[in-house]
């Protein structure tokens, strides 16, 4: 099971860097109150650091001995994992060129010193906000409204960085296309709004199924899910498509029209990449629907290969 969004109501993780102590604990008395507070008195401390503790923000001091705070900047920055921390710098640094440097390196602000403590906070309270904005409309632009799993838009973007990794890798990669069983029937009997209960506890059902942090679960069109499993065989995939169509029918939805079970059940198309060479997702989220179709042909609520 993933959980690729932040929860919106959390503290920022801000990384204090200056290679002065007494600065630090000055910041420190000023932010404290309202994040969590990170510390580090050198360049590679920080960058160090930003792998463990993923602060939302950094104040950055520019003179240090060692790396000084613009190649920490300019680290940062080249690594997908960082670059997108906001970093502000703190400087007594007052000429131009100073400050042009900062920018030049990525800097998201810029605070002088000595420090005024209602600008500090105020700055920073401005980049957290902003910060939790993006974040929430990140998660929005991955979620689907209804039933609060990964949307298609989202599986699109994994499944092609798993494809990618697949093919230098050589690693198996599968797909499970997964599709409600005579749904049309259920919204005629049941009506519209519990067809959308009915497609949340799927989701549900679905993201339960999943164990490993890396498997996605995603819903890909109206009654149709997507489970993206990598590391996963084809047997290996055939087995996780039993335990999603065991699971769905063990919801125990009453479904009186269909014709599979007097409960709601999904139909699997399993698809799998096993060998090294070129990897295609749309070819194999084609294979995955063929399977799905023949599924569908072979009486439904059962998942095929
Ligand atoms: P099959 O077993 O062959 O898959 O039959 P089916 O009735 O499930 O397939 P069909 O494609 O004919 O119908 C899918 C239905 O899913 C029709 C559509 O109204 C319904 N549907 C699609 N999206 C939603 C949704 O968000 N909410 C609800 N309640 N229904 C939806
Ligand atoms: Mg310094
Ligand atoms: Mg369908
Ligand atoms: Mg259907």
């Amino acid at each position: 099971m993933t959980t690729p969004f932040p929860p919106s109501l959390r503290r920022g993780r801000l990384l204090l860097v200056d290679d002065r102590p007494e600065n630090i604990r000055l910041m420190h008395q000023i932010l404290a109150s309202e994040y969590e507070i990170f510390a580090a008195t050198g360049g590679q401390q920080a960058i160090d650091l930003c792998a463990t503790a993923l602060p939302d923000l950094i104040l950055l001091d520019v003179f240090m001995p060692g790396m000084d705070g613009l190649e920490v900047c300019r680290r940062l920055k080249q690594n997908p994992a960082t670059e997108s921390i906001a970093v502000i710098f703190v400087t007594a640094g007052s000429q131009t060129e100073e400050e042009n440097a900062c920018w030049q390196v990525g800097a998201a602000d810029f605070v002088n010193k000595p420090v005024n403590p209602l600008t500090l906070r105020n700055r920073v309270r401005a980049h957290w906000q902003l910060k939790l904005h993006v974040d929430a409309l990140h998660a929005m632009a991955h979620t689907d409204g209804l039933t609060a799993i990964a949307n298609r838009r989202y599986l699109n973007e994994r499944l092609e960085a798993e494809c990618q990794r697949c093919q230098r890798s050589g690693l198996p990669l599968s797909l499970l296309m997964i599709d409600v069983d005579f749904f049309k029937r259920y919204n005629d009997r049941y009506g519209h709004p519990a067809g959308d209960e009915c497609l949340k506890r799927v989701a549900g059902a679905l993201q339960a199924a999943l164990q490993r942090p890396f498997d996605l679960a995603a819903r890909y069109g109206g009654e149709e899910f997507v489970c993206m499993l990598p590391d996963t065989d084809a047997a290996g995939a055939l087995a996780m498509a039993d335990k999603v169509e065991a699971a769905v029918r063990a919801l125990g939805l009453e479904h009186a029209d269909s014709t599979v079970d007097a409960v709601v059940t999904v139909s699997i198309g399993v698809a799998a990449v096993a060998t090294a060479g070129l990897v295609d997702s749309q070819a194999l989220l084609r294979r995955a629907d063929q399977a799905l179709y023949r599924a569908k042909n072979q009486g439904r609520g059962r998942a095929c290969l």
